[in-house]
């Protein structure tokens, strides 16, 4: 039986279409998804191996970490620091940024990445993900700093996530199109499994922790009320952004984490979640907004700035925006 199209037969024929490619981009995506196999393998086995529970200190957010966070981790710092064309990586779980040791070779591109994502879903057996996203260093030669990581979303070369679910799926684009490769693990491959995705026009979902209800802005709470009001919304969360974006982009819905009056810029991360995720949903037909701006148009100031997020289809997501900006004036 044919194998059908893999990932990396995919991304070599999109790059055949440009001619001065350098072929940098390919070995990338080529060894992160060796990474996103362990990844995905470990998780599948973690009750197994004792590899789960709580290591007992914090990361730099605050939140508690994790044994796979770290492993996640590791398996991408180590399986990318070799290649030739990484400046620097930058994680949720550093707290800085991680140069191309001295004694490896180094290119133009820098990854960002939430290696596992809903991590307090870990011990319950619920889907996690990573995201990614790759920049292109400004200034060729010079020493690479924070401040080369400081793009905004548009700047993005590629983005994308892997979603530890029912499946093992990849989901990218480099800004033509958002395509889909489900693991085979008979054979060890991504295999094209959703070609050109497009977010359905019109979402029948919402995903949204109420439990914060008691924090919302006006603007989020007469968004709700509405959609609530419609006869054909139903309500989904999960509590892995990855799994509960990745339903919403097949089926169609929107997900909001708003800022709040306790989580006054929300609580996601600009540089690893917002980011990578705006881009897709954006090539995917939807939108991403703050619920004041396009979320891709954002400076970013800091490694680890939060973001209020907003994103899913884009009838939705104007109209979560129209009620946000109404209720503008009572936001402090
Ligand atoms: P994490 O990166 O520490 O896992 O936190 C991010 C997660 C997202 O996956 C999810 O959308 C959100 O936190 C859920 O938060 P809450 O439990 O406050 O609803
Ligand atoms: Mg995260």
């Amino acid at each position: 039986m044919p194998i059908g199209m893999t990932l990396m037969k995919f991304i070599l024929e999109e790059q055949r279409k440009f001619p001065n490619a350098s072929g940098n981009f390919t070995g990338l995506i080529s060894d992160l998804a060796i990474a996103a196999k362990v990844i995905s393998r470990e998780v599948n086995k973690a009750g197994l191996i004792n590899i789960l529970g709580a290591t007992g200190y914090s990361n730099v957010q605050g939140e508690e970490v994790q044994k796979l966070d770290e492993y996640a981790n590791t398996v991408i710092v180590g399986s990318m620091e070799h290649g030739d064309y990484l400046s620097a990586m930058a994680s949720e779980e550093m707290e800085g940024i991680y140069a191309v040791p001295e004694r490896y070779p180094k290119g133009n591109y820098l990854l960002v990445f939430d290696p596992l994502d809903g991590s307090s879903n870990i011990d319950v057996n619920i889907s996690i993900g990573t995201i990614f996203s790759v920049l292109r260093k400004k200034e060729r030669g010079k020493k690479v700093t924070v401040e080369d990581f400081l793009q905004p979303g548009t700047e993005q070369v590629c983005a994308g996530y892997i979603l530890y679910g029912s499946s093992t799926i990849l989901v990218y684009t480099s800004g033509y199109g958002v395509h889909g490769f489900t693991l085979d693990p008979s054979v060890g491959e991504f295999i094209l499994s959703h070609e050109n995705i497009r977010i359905p026009d019109k979402g029948t979902i919402f995903s949204i922790n109420e439990g914060n209800s008691r924090y919302w802005y006006d603007g989020t709470k007469n968004y709700i009320k509405m959609l609530k009001s419609r006869t054909t919304i139903s309500a989904r969360y999960v509590g892995s952004l990855v799994a509960d974006f990745h339903r919403n982009l097949i089926k169609g819905g929107i997900f909001l984490y708003p800022k709040d009056r306790r989580a006054k810029n929300g609580k996601l991360r600009l540089l690893y979640e917002a980011n990578p995720l705006s881009l897709i949903v954006e090539q995917a037909g939807g939108a991403a907004t703050t619920g004041e701006k396009r979320v891709l148009k954002i400076v970013p100031k800091e490694l680890h700035q939060r973001v209020p997020l907003i994103i899913g289809n884009k009838r939705d997501v104007i109209e979560a925006e129209r009620y946000w900006q109404e209720s503008l004036t009572a936001v402090v």
